[in-house]
């Protein structure tokens, strides 16, 4: 059968969280999704979590994602598979679930209803939605189950039982999976992507998952970080962040042909409604007329790194104001860089001690205060990440 994966669509995020809607982007880029599902005519989308971008996202996010499942599933008969990803209210978006089912829209966000994967003539297709350990300590009434990895060792113990031998089996999930345990860069950039850093520290490995022909991932915004070939991230459909702009990621989804006998996959870009550039140079240079012309200046957006050897170099310069007449009003992020070593070590210190700090850091750094020095034990880390994580879905 062939699927599109895709995951992270976050509808109704705004780029760098700093309040610059994205709405306009995700309807040009849904819109370019189905297209794609219609010219490759495929029997089904995948959506590995992350469908919106927060619990209760705003009403716009609502309107588009369904007028986009009307077009997929009605206009063009293309069923989809969803999970709730971490930033999905797995409880809210658990309304009309059976009735969706019956048209085609397959959304998972229990456990429970992860073991019933979805039946087609060549595959399996099982939707586990992200979970706590909680999560699972509750379903298997077993408070020995202290981790995400064993909670998860659990869960596909489970699923393997249920395995057709003449079907492919494919799983969609939402998780960071790290290709083995000695794999730090993928590590840092989870962290990167993760605020929580201890429960970031406990990832999967990709080996849990090797009875599976394909792993459909989401959580990690970048493919790069796919641990194998067959258990792949695809990346978030947009770039949503000034890093990944700077990258110049190029994003879209995976294409998939498999069976239980057949495996290809290939990856469909996705064009991009409006480009976003990083332009990292001294302020001269950016108000320097041959500089400025090379680029699209009022069509696109923009961020700027200004590096400086002295701070005093912009004293009495309206620099926003400036740069908005040259390039245009949507600039994104405005920093000012030191060049002189000596400033930056000391700005990177002072940034640590502040509010970079992931809130798992910060409660250990207090508690190491509090008690003249003492580390938290590893328990204690995971029932605060755990609370941490309970006091963020509610919010
Ligand atoms: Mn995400």
């Amino acid at each position: 059968m062939k699927l599109l994966h895709t995951a992270d669509w976050h509808i109704g995020r705004q780029l760098n969280n700093n309040g610059i809607s994205l709405l306009a982007d995700q309807n040009f880029m849904l819109n370019e999704i189905i297209s794609i599902a219609k010219r490759e005519a495929v029997d089904g989308v995948i959506i590995a979590g992350d469908l919106y971008d927060r619990g209760m996202p705003p009403v716009e996010a609502v309107k588009l994602f369904d007028e986009t499942l009307t077009q997929l599933l009605f206009e063009n008969q293309i069923p989809v598979y969803a999970i709730t990803g971490n930033h999905d209210s797995a409880k809210r978006l658990q309304f009309g679930q059976e009735f969706f089912k019956r048209q085609h829209f397959h959304l998972v966000s229990r456990l429970d209803d992860a073991f019933q994967p979805v039946e087609t003539d060549e595959a399996q297709i099982f939707l586990l939605p992200f979970i706590d350990p909680i999560d699972a300590r509750i379903y298997y009434q077993d408070k020995d189950i202290r981790d995400i990895k064993q909670a998860i060792e659990r869960i596909v113990t489970d699923m393997k039982p249920l395995f057709k031998p003449d079907k492919a089996h494919i799983l969609v999930t939402h998780f960071a999976v790290a290709k083995g345990k000695d794999d730090d860069a993928l590590r840092e950039q989870m962290l990167s992507e993760t605020t929580r850093t201890v429960g970031g520290l406990t990832t999967l490995t990709s080996d849990l998952f090797e009875d599976f022909d394909y792993v459909a991932l989401g959580h990690i915004h970048t493919r790069f970080a796919s641990p194998t070939e067959k258990i792949a991230y695809s990346g978030s459909p947009l770039i949503f962040n000034k890093d990944e702009a700077k990258r110049g990621d190029i994003k879209g989804g995976y294409l998939l042909e498999i069976s239980a006998e057949s495996f290809e996959k290939t990856f469909i870009p996705l064009p991009v409604y409006k480009d976003f550039l990083v332009l990292e140079a001294p302020y001269q240079t950016l108000i320097s007329k041959d500089f400025y012309n090379q680029y699209p200046r009022h069509q696109v957006r923009f961020a700027f790194e200004i590096l400086v050897e002295d701070r005093k170099e912009l004293e009495g310069i309206n620099i926003r104001a400036q740069l908005e007449e040259i390039y245009g009003e949507e600039i994104v992020d405005l920093r000012i860089r030191e060049t002189n070593p000596r400033e930056v070590s000391r700005k990177v210190k002072i940034s640590q001690k502040g509010s970079d700090l992931s809130d798992d850091v910060l409660i250990a750094n207090f508690f190491q205060e509090m008690t003249g020095g003492q580390n938290l034990s590893d328990y204690q880390k995971e029932v605060i990440t755990e609370l941490l994580s309970e006091i963020k879905e509610e919010n």
